[in-house]
């Protein structure tokens, strides 16, 4: 179960590939891109995953688990490895 939702919230960029992956990754970026570099840092994505499950209110370590999740599935998305996500990785 928690896997399916890892997928349905990592894939949000995938269904919006339906109208154009570029888009929708640019938007993902664009949204979460606090520095403004145009791609996402460690602390961005933080940010991000940390907005969809807060830790103030979602405690305990099931949610613990669920954003270290969520968080390890998006940087598998990191290509090149260098510790930023562009909305060229997010798209694939
Ligand atoms: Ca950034
Ligand atoms: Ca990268």
């Amino acid at each position: 179960m928690a896997a399916g939702l890892i997928a349905l919230l990592t894939g949000a960029c995938a269904l919006n590939a339906q109208t154009g992956i570029a888009v929708g990754a640019g938007v993902t970026v664009a949204v979460n891109d606090r520095d403004g570099d145009g791609m996402l840092d460690a602390g961005e994505v933080q940010a991000m995953v940390e907005r969809v499950f807060p830790p103030a209110t979602l405690t305990g370590g099931f949610w613990d688990g669920m954003r270290a999740s969520v968080t390890a599935a998006y940087w598998s998305k990191d290509r090149n490895r260098d510790g930023r996500l562009s909305p060229v990785e997010l798209a694939r």
